[in-house]
């Protein structure tokens, strides 16, 4: 995961005034739809009715709309349009060397845009340094180093686009996200200052196996490309870029996955962040949300209230003999997209098993057979609030991969399987939950009272050239 977003502010129009005062007032322009009333929450407290999905869906719609008005405004030459909006392929002095898809390509067929190297064609040293920096490959599993690590992301890595908010990767999060089956202290770099050891530079390649369309293949995925502040735009990126790549070209492997917030050549999807407040008063108390115009937070409190018990019978969380049933349900789920990956039985209890204050993952069996019928799981990755004198931190929990009955084609059941999700969020005491528009992510978020982000996500193939995709045709989540 790469890129930080927060809900879409709305823009002050008569437009989005009649829809907020639409849902404040309890009027509804649904027209025939089954209306799945969230004030039907039995806890819901008296007084005031919480606004139908459908009012919420047409709130959000139109703040959608706000949206594209936003990003038009946005285009006029300010500082983020660079990273934002393509350039001219020229413009991109390394990438323009490197094997993707040029942005003003018209791609025509899928597959490796340069031939596997021959081992002995493989530079065997490590790229130059800029002098005063040397190499350091970063050990996870010292608690040390993987505290050093901690530090510098922490403190330099993804913010927002207003810098409000900072990922805050935790040491355990990031122990774990380095050390899936087949991981290599050699993909894990670090550079440091060589006078006083300090670590300043990061990036990280991880083994995953990865489909797209009918061709499946291992790769990396590449992942905490960071370099500390005080040393941005000089050039320091292309070099971590091109070590990561030498050394997993050293072990035969000539393709990479990533993702990042800002535009290369040249996106396979572009997604959009969604976000669904669990406490509204701490979101807006940070700046992560707003109250818009006739609306309350009281009500704001009310609208986003979940009950208190999931609705999944048997929903319980996963454990070590549900690997092989949950390897099984969540590969069969992930063939139904074009571009997923597929999981081995170790890779499952890796990236799936619960690690506290980690990955929370949950299965549902059916009644009668035991069978799993359903899972679903989330990730734990909180954000730095900057400067903001109430709160440190914003707990955001972000969906991870999830598999329901059918392959999901009920969608009324998979709505019902991730509202459980959110309830169980909301235990454990997340103010948010994130989820991006990909996997059919899109056929909950307005019945769930997501809001859109200001955040794109776009998702890149190394060294493999592929027709663009749609967001709900990816399966892939990224950290
Ligand atoms: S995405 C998360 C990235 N990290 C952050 O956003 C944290 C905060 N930012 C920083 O630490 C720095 O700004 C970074 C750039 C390190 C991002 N991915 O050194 P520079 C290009 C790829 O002067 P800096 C994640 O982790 C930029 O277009 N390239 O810039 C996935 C320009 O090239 P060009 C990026 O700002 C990473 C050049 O770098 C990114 O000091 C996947 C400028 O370098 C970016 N996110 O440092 C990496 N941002 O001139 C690719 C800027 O051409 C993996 N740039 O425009 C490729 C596969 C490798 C393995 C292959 C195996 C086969």
């Amino acid at each position: 995961m790469s890129t930080e977003s927060k809900l879409q502010p709305a823009v002050d129009t008569a437009e989005a005034d009649a829809a907020v005062a639409a849902s404040a007032n309890g009027s509804s322009s649904k027209k025939g739809k089954t209306p799945v009333v969230a004030g039907a929450d039995a806890d819901d407290p008296p007084g005031g009715r919480p606004a139908t999905a459908k009012e919420v869906e047409d709130i959000m719609r139109k703040l959608g709309k706000m949206d594209i008005m936003q990003h038009l405004n946005q285009s006029n030459g300010n500082d983020q349009k660079s990273r934002k909006n393509p350039k001219d392929m020229d413009k991109y002095k390394f990438w323009q060397t490197q094997p993707v898809t040029r942005v003003d390509e018209k791609v025509e067929s899928n597959g490796p845009i340069e031939v596997d190297k021959a081992i002995e064609d493989i530079r065997q040293t490590p790229y130059a340094l800029p002098k005063d920096f040397q190499w350091s490959l970063i050990d996870i599993e010292d608690d040390k180093e993987a505290k050093e690590l901690y530090e510098l992301l922490s403190l330099n890595y993804v913010e927002d686009d207003d810098a409000m908010f900072r990922f805050d990767y935790s040491a355990a999060f990031l122990k774990w996200a380095l050390q899936p089956p087949g991981w290599k202290k050699a993909w894990h770099i670090g550079v440091r200052v060589t006078s006083n050891n300090k670590l300043v530079g990061f990036i990280s390649g991880i083994p995953a196996g990865l489909r797209v369309r009918s061709h499946q293949q291992q790769l990396v995925e590449i992942n905490f490309l960071c370099v500390h502040k005080k040393l941005r735009a000089k050039r320091l990126a292309p070099v971590l870029i091109k070590e990561v790549t030498r050394r997993v070209n050293l072990e035969g492997i000539f393709q990479a996955a990533y993702t990042a917030g800002v535009y290369l050549p040249t996106p396979v999807a572009t997604c959009r962040y969604y976000h669904r407040s669990l406490n509204p008063k701490k979101l807006v108390e940070t700046g992560f949300s707003y109250v818009p115009r006739n609306m309350t937070i009281a009500r704001m409190i009310r609208l986003y209230k979940l009950p208190e018990t999931t609705f999944t019978p048997g929903l319980r969380p996963m454990q070590p003999e549900d690997v092989p049933q949950v390897t099984a349900l969540l590969n069969d789920y992930m063939k139904t997209f074009p571009m997923a990956p597929f999981f081995s039985e170790s890779e499952v209890r890796h990236w799936l098993l619960p690690v506290p204050t980690v990955v929370f993952s949950y299965v549902a069996p059916d009644a009668k057979t035991g069978k799993i019928t359903d899972f679903f799981s989330f990730y734990s990755l909180p954000s730095r609030v900057i400067g903001n004198a109430l709160h440190t931190h914003i707990n955001a929990a972000y969906l991870f991969y999830y598999a329901p009955k059918g392959l999901g084609d009920d969608k009324e059941h998979t709505q019902k399987l991730l509202k459980d999700a959110l309830i169980l969020a909301r235990k454990e005491k997340f103010d948010v939950f994130n989820c991006l528009d990909l996997l059919q992510n899109q056929g909950f978020l307005d019945e769930l009272k997501f809001g859109r982000g200001d955040g794109n996500l776009h998702y890149y193939l190394y060294n493999y050239r592929c027709q663009q995709l749609k967001p709900e045709e990816v399966g892939l989540v990224l950290l």
